[in-house]
């Protein structure tokens, strides 16, 4: 099983469509093993989006992420981070496919909605700055035979 990094941004929280996204997420199959509800420290966002620090979009991005609470999790199931990439489609919602989260929510790569890691390695360090061991839950998931 994979795991990956979510981020339900703050716009998400104060559009209210956290219970959408989320919902979206559990009827694909993924198992939720951490959720919480914080507001981004300006010092983990910068951490977080490291490799976009001095591009034009970087002060926005980090006011923005930081501006209000959201919602991160970790999902995992089987190809874990190239499914939820694909739910929640390309970073300019403009070229995001209707069906897919930004393609269905968003209009703007500003305020594109949702975060999720884009490889193995970017999950797994997401996950250590987000996230302390004992917020993360072992268990099984009963229908896990079926997904
Ligand atoms: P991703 O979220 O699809 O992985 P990245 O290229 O990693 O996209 O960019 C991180 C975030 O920075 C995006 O989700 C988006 O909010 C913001 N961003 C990226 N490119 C632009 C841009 O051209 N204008 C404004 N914001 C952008
Ligand atoms: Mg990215």
């Amino acid at each position: 099983m994979e795991q990956t990094l979510v981020i339900l941004k703050p716009n998400a929280v104060q559009r209210e469509l956290i219970g959408q996204l989320i919902s979206k997420f559990e009827r694909r199959g993924m198992k939720i093993t951490a959720m919480k509800l914080t507001r981004i420290p300006l010092k983990t966002a910068e951490q977080h989006y490291e490799e976009h620090r001095g591009k034009e979009f970087y002060k926005d991005l980090i006011s923005f992420i930081t501006s209000g609470p959201s919602v991160i999790m970790i999902l995992e199931s089987m190809d874990a981070v190239d499914i939820v990439r694909s739910m929640v489609g390309a970073t300019n919602p403009a070229e995001a496919v209707p069906g897919s989260i930004r393609g269905d929510y968003a209009t703007s790569p500003g305020h594109n909605m949702i975060h999720a890691s884009d490889s193995g390695e970017a999950a797994e360090r997401e996950i250590e700055l987000l996230f302390k061991p004992e917020e993360i839950q072992e268990y099984r998931l009963a229908v896990r035979p079926w997904l």
